[in-house]
């Protein structure tokens, strides 16, 4: 065994070691809550509330982990590279146009291609927040579209997300990158199992924006042009400085987020433009990443994966991506919305040169991962708590395997139901009245409603079930309106 022995777990940072750069008075709250139109929400509360609202069923944070038992030995590092609005034809593997990703094709040709992988929301906060706890946003009350700098709720720390599972076995964890589930006092990284956060709270194209590390502000007027370069050297300091015991890294990109912004080095680089060049320095920062792995000997026992946070802003025109051959983009539960580029590679647990036509999703991460290490999951009796399921078979043999999810729910930016698929790839939009079967039909183009009742029918039940439970264990966000840092 190469690894060290696995440290103690590390209590989360206290609530009181917040330092918000600046306290709202309560009539500064009363004219940001009225900006957001948040208003008639107000007197329930200030009712309720010494600060916080905290009902939440789980645990603190520092109680939520049971006797370590972990599966593997060594334990295989954890790396999630999440690039925020690139389109499911933005990589070479999915035919780009314009621009070249010789880093995300090699990382395909050695590991494995997952074509049917969807996030659980066409925008960014509600997708980070699902994949961050592998549960629909609506189960933790996150769907309800992005946060903005005079948002004063976020993902409720005593959910559990796949940096406190892995905690609990001693993993070291950091999240360096843009974050956008929560950025006032006690809902940063530090509060959600990252021993160590550096990045954006939330959109590069929100003010104030600004740069922190773990909860000070290091940067509060940085030059975007040098986002991708920065994290990326910080993401393989903290490779290096972890190289001998289990780590996860979560490396949210801020790019290619309009308004794009690319380092010198890679401007020009491409023939589609900014946005071109933006993904070619992506390209290069998975490929730094990876070397470093390689360089340092760990890479076979790490899980690498790679994908996106929703589909390309198309109202960007030049400065969008694109999801060709998808219907729609960000915005949309049509394929283009929902619909990411994933390629996982894993020397040791996932075959070269693989592809997966599975039905997968972000929402499997947690639970797959909890598979594959023996990290704890949030457990109750007869209570479905988390909404993904491990697909630890599908990584290790990818085109033989089946999807252990028969339904899918699609909800739309704010939060509503509006579409659901099947395994087989039948997918219903049910306001609008249209199935598809993607099997044949990627593009929702052949609308099968009036054809096929029967699979109308059998979707509508079984989408209206399923949703009906995740309303009935909704779990709270956190309101925080004390301790604002904007
Ligand atoms: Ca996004």
């Amino acid at each position: 065994m190469s690894k060290t022995p696995i440290p103690k777990v590390q209590p989360k940072i206290p609530l009181s070691k917040v330092t918000p750069s600046k306290k709202l008075s309560r009539r500064d709250l009363l004219k940001n809550m009225s900006m957001i139109g948040a208003a008639s929400a107000l007197p329930s509360l200030l009712s309720s509330c010494a600060g916080i609202n905290d009902n939440h069923p789980f645990p603190a944070p520092a109680d939520f982990c049971p006797a370590p038992s972990p599966l593997t030995s060594p334990l295989p590092n954890i790396v999630i590279i999440l690039t925020d609005d690139q389109g499911f034809a933005d990589v070479g593997v999915n035919d780009a146009v314009g621009f070249s990703t010789p880093n995300l094709d090699k990382m395909a040709a050695d590991g494995c291609c997952f074509n049917a992988f969807y996030v659980a929301a066409p925008v960014c906060t509600p997708s980070r927040a699902a994949l961050l706890t592998g549960c629909y946003p609506r189960r933790n009350s996150m769907e309800d579209g992005v946060l903005f700098p005079n948002s004063i709720h976020g993902l409720h720390p005593h959910e559990v997300t796949i940096a406190d599972s892995l905690k609990c076995l001693g993993y070291a964890t950091a999240c360096i990158g843009k974050w956008h589930v929560g950025h006032q006092a006690g809902l940063l990284p530090t509060h959600q199992g990252f021993d160590y956060f550096y990045g954006p709270p939330y959109s590069n194209d929100m003010t104030p924006f600004y740069i922190l590390e773990n909860e000070t502000i290091i940067d509060a007027n940085p030059n975007q042009d040098l986002l991708t370069q920065n994290i990326t050297a910080r993401a393989l300091q903290f490779i290096t400085e972890n190289s001998n015991n289990p780590f996860f890294l979560y490396v949210p990109h801020p790019m290619p987020h309009v308004p794009l912004h690319v380092s010198d080095a890679f401007r020009g680089t491409s023939a589609r433009g900014l946005y071109g060049d933006v993904i070619q320095e992506i390209d290069w920062s998975v490929g730094e990443i990876i070397r470093k792995l390689d360089e340092l000997n760990i890479i076979q026992d790490t899980l690498i994966i790679f994908t996106s946070d929703n589909g390309p802003w198309l109202n960007q025109g030049e400065n969008g991506g694109s999801a060709i051959p998808l219907r729609g983009g960000k915005g949309s539960v049509y394929e283009g919305g929902m619909r990411a580029p994933c390629i996982m590679q894993w020397p040791n647990g996932i075959p070269a040169a693989s592809v997966c036509n599975e039905l997968t999703s972000t929402l499997d991460i947690l639970p797959t991962v909890a598979s594959i290490t023996g990290s704890p999951l949030p457990t109750a009796p007869d209570t479905k708590l988390i909404d993904g399921n491990d697909i630890a078979q599908l990584l290790s043999n990818p085109s033989l395997s089946k999807s252990p999810t028969d339904y899918y729910l699609y909800y739309s930016n704010a939060g509503e139901l509006k579409a659901v698929r099947d395994s087989r790839g039948w997918k219903l939009h049910m306001a609008e009245q249209e199935l598809y079967y993607l099997g044949i039909d990627i593009g929702e183009v052949n609308n099968m409603y009036n054809l096929r009742s029967d699979v109308v029918s059998r979707l509508q039940t079984n989408a209206t079930a399923i949703a009906s439970d995740i309303n009935a264990q909704r779990r709270p966000n956190r309101t925080v309106w004390q301790g604002l840092f904007s």
